[in-house]
């Protein structure tokens, strides 16, 4: 079903702040920032081995990881799966009774097609499909 983690998106507040902490303090490769309009995010992305994480900061408020700091405070906000024909694997999860946030996928960063799994069916975590 999944290939491998693709990222894990960090939700928070200050990203000039969080930059300097990965880059700096973690030695981390720092890739630059993209705007996502349609998520409502900027994005800065770092590379690790097969995987990169991806640090959100809101652009709106009332966007999903603006909701999400406002009701939780940063942390980890989505684990993302790298897939191919993900068409098919979001129609094999839906018969399966997984509940999908997206029915068909939209696009994410880096022109990623993106479609995100429901939390309330996956223990509390937000899923995401990517597919490059
Ligand atoms: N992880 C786990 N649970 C989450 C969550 C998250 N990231 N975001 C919200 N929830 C939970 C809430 O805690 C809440 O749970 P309870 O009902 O138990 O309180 C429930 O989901 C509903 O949350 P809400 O605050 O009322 O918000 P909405 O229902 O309006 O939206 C969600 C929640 C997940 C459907 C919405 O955030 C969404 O569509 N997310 C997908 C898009 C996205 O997150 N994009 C940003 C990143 C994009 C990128 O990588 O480029």
């Amino acid at each position: 079903m999944f290939d491998k983690i693709d990222h894990i998106g960090i939700a928070v507040s200050d990203l000039k702040k969080m930059i300097s902490l990965y880059r700096d303090s973690f030695g981390l490769e720092f890739k630059g920032t993209e705007v996502v309009d349609e998520q409502k995010v900027e994005v800065a992305f770092f590379p690790v081995g097969e995987s990169k994480i991806e640090l959100l900061e809101p652009t709106d408020p009332e966007g999903p990881v603006g909701k999400f700091i406002a009701k939780k405070g940063e942390g980890v906000h989505h684990l993302s799966f790298r897939v191919t024909d993900i068409e098919g694997k979001l129609k094999q999860l839906k018969e399966q009774g997984v509940a999908l946030i997206d029915e068909t996928p939209r696009y994410g960063a880096g022109g990623a097609r993106i479609a995100f799994l429901h939390p309330k069916s996956t223990g509390g975590v937000l899923i995401e499909l990517c597919e490059r």
